[in-house]
């Protein structure tokens, strides 16, 4: 009788207690200790997955996964606890952490154990299988990613490029089933956590809701779609001009391999078939940095240099010793250019392939970007340790590459004279060819992935809902006929490595925001296109005030910090472009326009 009224009473004890209301100093304790515990896994799993992409081995590969799943098991467990405090008023801090903790996975997974596990060993199995990916022209001839990249930024040989292109894709159509068991177990995470799909998740984490971000993104591609199609114009009457209307279709999609990269994202290596006549306007930056005989650190050290000059401390000696700027000769690495922050304090790293030419000379900047952006965030709370969104992370050191112009070189030493007259039309085609040709592509990754989420596209059709976007998007179509024997959005880094693209997309318009204000800033008046804001202590501080907010406000509020607008616009973007689509628009009369 007594163990029985004993067990009634701890029923109603325990009953009162779920009922109780939690109280914000509960919210607040437990948010403490979940800050506590997610950071000390994201050390763990910086340092497993560092040395996993800088040996890829079946052993790393296995110590990454661990430390991934044990990151995410313990953010599946406290997203889940979180949800005691649903409708409790907080501060509006507090409440952005709960919404933030939620949102941290790029990967959510399934409570059940034995499917988390599975879906990150799928994960980190996928990023090693492109890692490792190469092409063998023959048995003794094997090209990794970067001589791929580097061979088709050169080559003018149709047939070699065909070639190229066929053999890296080749690497994708084994990642296909695992792909997409991936995509199922992950959806059934974003599930569990109250989100309708993965690709929803990803879209919520933009201060708005899912649908308001996908209108934005509609309304910034109408933005800037008429000038890409003035550049996809032009580029094509030059293609045809240059291989003739069997290889270039004069009034059809453009060849995806013959725009100077494997992805046809950055045309920039192309400009030499553009036909334009050379001007005392040009230099070419591959030819000033091996002329001054500068290495790869060397190009890391300018990337600092900038930065430096605008205020920010340099970076720590660890930077210098624990980074992977070439490419070892012994072993597979994931070359992918990315940039860390192991301890989210001060051990920052960039790891890059770096080959000593102007595309990676901008590479390092955009990297570099990150690192400035972690190290001035490096104060706040741990979820509040990321970019406004992430769009500014990637835009950080893009607005710094635009900045170098001549004049910049010619102050840091690599060009001997700034070019005098004003033409500027060289220089701004070749800005384009990498900027505003990157923009649909930047976009069509994820209306891909968000219907591959959705279940709108299905794994029977994961190819030709690939085509059929770039296509629509960009006006560009394979070189050779493809089936769902291929798998061709894998052999793209950020599809095998499950890394949202979006980002790219915003970034892209973003950057000549944040180069316009720390323009102005810096006092410049004049054409944006020739602004450089080098050496500007007022335009640091500026850009400082931006970065140090990491996500601690929503991300109107950091943009208007840095440019006193609160809607990320493509205004700038367009002002810097104006002079070329005038002459674009000129050159390409009476040529259609579009596919
Ligand atoms: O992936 C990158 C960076 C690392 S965050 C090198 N980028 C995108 C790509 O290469 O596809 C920068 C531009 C777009
Ligand atoms: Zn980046």
């Amino acid at each position: 009788m007594k163990a029985v009224i004993l067990a009634l009473f701890l029923l109603f004890a325990l009953s009162l207690q779920a009922q109780t209301k939690p109280t914000v100093a509960e919210a607040e304790q437990f948010m403490k200790q979940a800050e506590t515990r997610l950071n000390d896994l994201a050390v763990k799993g910086s340092q497993a997955t560092w040395v996993q992409s800088n040996f890829i081995t079946v052993d790393t590969e296995a110590l990454a996964a661990d430390a991934i799943d044990e990151a995410t098991a313990a953010t599946t467990e406290l997203a889940e606890q979180s949800r005691r405090f649903d409708g409790l008023q907080m501060p509006p801090d507090l409440a952005r952490k709960f919404k933030l903790l939620r949102l941290t996975l790029t990967a959510p997974a399934p409570k059940d154990p034995a499917l988390r596990r599975e879906m990150t060993q799928i994960g980190t199995s996928l990023e090693g299988d492109y890692g490792r990916g190469k092409y063998c022209r023959t048995p003794n001839d094997c090209l990794d990613i970067t001589a791929i990249e580097r061979i088709m930024s050169e080559s003018r040989n149709p047939d070699e490029l065909k070639d190229l292109w066929v053999g890296w894709h080749a690497i994708a159509p084994p990642m296909r089933q695992r792909y997409a068991r991936f995509v199922a177990l992950s959806n059934q995470g974003a599930r569990e956590m109250g989100f309708k799909d993965v690709g929803a998740m990803w879209r919520s984490n933009y201060d708005m809701s899912p649908e308001e971000f996908s209108a934005d993104l509609e309304r910034l591609w109408q933005q800037v779609r008429p000038l890409y199609l003035s550049l996809h114009t032009y580029v094509r009457a030059r293609l045809v001009q240059k291989y003739g209307p069997n290889v270039v279709s004069p009034d059809g999609p453009i060849r995806a391999d013959l725009l100077g990269n494997p992805w046809a994202q950055e045309w920039g290596n192309i400009f030499p078939l553009l036909g334009l006549p050379q001007s005392n306007q040009d230099y070419d930056l591959s030819a000033l940095l091996k002329a001054k005989n500068v290495d790869a650190k060397g190009m890391v050290k300018y990337g600092e240099g900038f930065f430096t000059s605008l205020g920010f401390e340099p970076l720590p000696g660890t930077f210098w010793e624990r980074s992977l700027f070439t490419k070892p000769a012994d072993r597979d690495v994931v070359c992918h250019a990315s940039a860390w922050d192991i301890d989210n304090q001060d051990d920052l790293r960039i790891k890059m392939c770096i080959q000593v030419r102007g595309e990676d000379f901008v590479t390092i900047h955009h990297e570099l970007g990150h690192n400035f952006y972690q190290r001035a965030y490096k104060n706040e709370p741990p979820l509040f340790e990321s970019g406004a969104n992430d769009g500014f992370h990637e835009a950080i050191g893009d607005a710094i590459a635009l900045a170098i112009t001549p004049e910049y070189l010619n102050k840091v030493g690599l060009l001997e004279k700034v070019p005098a007259g004003s033409n500027d039309v060289p220089e701004l085609l070749k800005q384009a060819l990498d900027r505003v040709a990157f923009l649909p592509f930047g976009l069509l990754i994820d209306q891909w992935r968000w219907k591959v989420f959705s279940g709108e596209i299905t794994p029977a059709n994961y190819n030709q809902a690939w085509w059929d976007m770039r296509l629509k998007y960009e006006g560009i179509a394979p070189p050779v006929k493809r089936s769902e024997a291929d798998f061709d959005p894998a052999a793209k880094y950020h599809v095998a490595a499950n890394v949202p693209y979006t980002r790219y997309f915003l970034a892209g318009i973003l950057e000549f925001q944040f180069y316009r204000a720390l323009c102005r800033e810096s006092g410049y008046k004049g054409p944006l296109n020739r602004c450089t804001f080098y050496g500007s202590k007022a335009a640091g501080a500026k850009f400082n005030k931006m970065l140090e907010m990491g996500q601690s406000k929503p991300w109107p509020d950091a943009l208007e910090a840095l440019t006193g607008e609160r809607q990320i616009d493509a205004g700038a973007l367009l002002e810097y472009f104006a002079p070329l689509k005038q002459w674009l628009d000129e050159q390409n009369k009476g040529q259609k326009v579009g596919w």
